[in-house]
């Protein structure tokens, strides 16, 4: 494929509910969309990057300009054979890995559509469906935090992530554990914490959560290990994954016995799907996190999430979950039995609404070759 023109856009879309984490409160989903135009096809990708750069160092700003003026230029014109040929041709860029992953997704469903085949059948997933929990943020009280899981518990949501951050943990998740006995539990600290805080997760060492997510911070793999070893919950690594071979390192430290894989994070769907094979193949589960995408990078993370070694349920929730109207149709919807179709249809681009992307761009070039 030669890629002829590349389009880049900035989206802004109003969350249903606000989001708060250990780092900050998000009313907006941004994220910059990548359309690559090549053969009369167009295949679109997201990076979902925030608008401060609290979850990793990327913002709106460094994607589009990480993009604009060295990844698009490094492929525009060229050939490409398949999609994992970038990462040879980006070797030279260092990290940004969101804006890597926006414009290689968009050159996954240009692929797909070239051969005729879905996502999921070219990166290797084995399901139709997928297991699906739902990611919740900070709420005012914890009275407001029951109310919410118990609407999400009702739709059928598998199990409930809830954020944690000094001040709002034990306490609150003994609360919750006290309302919902049953439920499959995990918390998400967002590196919050340091090996001094450890105390902190022993008291919620008996509250039988499935995993604490990222408790320290993003380099530390090494106080992650002293944790591990020091509880019965498994610590599962987010943040401090960025590379498949973080993976390796963190499992041969013991800093983690679950990796949460988000292709944002990891530079691509390629690296997600290395990530995965180096977890399977030492035995450690992974599930699919998310990034409050839109449907564009939901339904690739859909088809990732049906690879083998996903064997949790991910953060690939229903479109209503996040937005009164999704980029994509069909949306995204949840099955009352807690799971979501993995999408079958012939890349991403068939179901991306164009005209109601439009209307949440806030900013547009297009890139042709110079
Ligand atoms: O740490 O997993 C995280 C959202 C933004 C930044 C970081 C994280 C999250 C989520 C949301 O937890 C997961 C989702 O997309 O539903
Ligand atoms: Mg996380």
């Amino acid at each position: 494929m030669r890629l002829e023109a590349v389009e880049l856009r900035v989206v802004a879309l109003p969350l249903r509910f606000p989001f708060e984490t250990s780092f900050g409160r998000e009313d907006t989903k941004h994220a910059v969309l990548v359309a690559v135009h090549a053969d009369g096809l167009v295949g679109w990708g997201e990076a979902p990057v925030m608008s401060r750069p609290l979850y990793n160092e990327e913002t709106v700003q460094t994607a589009w300009h990480v993009l604009r003026d060295f990844l698009v230029p490094a492929v525009l014109g060229r050939e490409l054979a398949h999609p994992e040929e970038l990462r040879r041709r980006w070797l030279h860029v260092r990290r940004h890995h969101m804006a890597k992953a926006g414009l290689e997704a968009a050159l996954w469903d240009l692929y797909a559509q070239q051969q005729g085949r879905s996502l999921q059948d070219l990166l290797g997933g084995v399901r139709d469906r997928v297991e699906v929990g739902v990611s919740l943020g900070i709420e005012p009280t914890v009275a407001d935090l029951v109310r919410r899981v118990e609407t999400f518990v009702a739709q059928g949501y598998r199990r409930v992530k809830v954020k944690i951050r000094p001040g709002w943990d034990v306490e609150v998740v003994r609360q919750l554990r006290r309302a919902f006995p049953r439920l499959p539990l995990q918390v998400d600290a967002n590196a919050a914490y340091t090996l001094e805080d450890a105390a902190v997760f022993e008291a919620m060492d008996d509250l039988d959560l499935l995993m604490v997510e990222q408790p320290l911070g993003e380099d530390d793999l090494v106080d992650h290990a002293r944790l591990q070893a020091r509880l019965r919950t498994s610590v599962c690594l987010d943040e401090s994954v960025v590379h498949p071979h973080d993976a390796r390192k963190a499992i041969e430290l013991g800093s983690c016995r679950v990796v949460n894989v988000k292709p944002a994070r990891l530079g691509g769907l390629a690296a997600a799907v290395q990530t995965h094979d180096v977890c399977a193949s030492r035995g450690v589960p992974v599930w699919c996190g998310g990034m409050l995408e839109t449907g564009i990078g939901r339904l690739a993370n859909l088809a990732l999430a049906s690879l083998p070694n996903f064997r949790l349920p991910g953060d690939v929730s229903a479109s209503d979950r996040y937005f009164e109207e999704d980029l994509i149709d069909p949306p995204v919807v949840l099955d009352p039995d807690g799971t979501v179709a993995v999408p079958s249809e012939v890349g991403v681009a068939p179901r991306v609404r164009r005209d109601r992307v439009e209307r949440v761009t806030v900013r547009r070039e297009l890139i042709r070759p110079g």
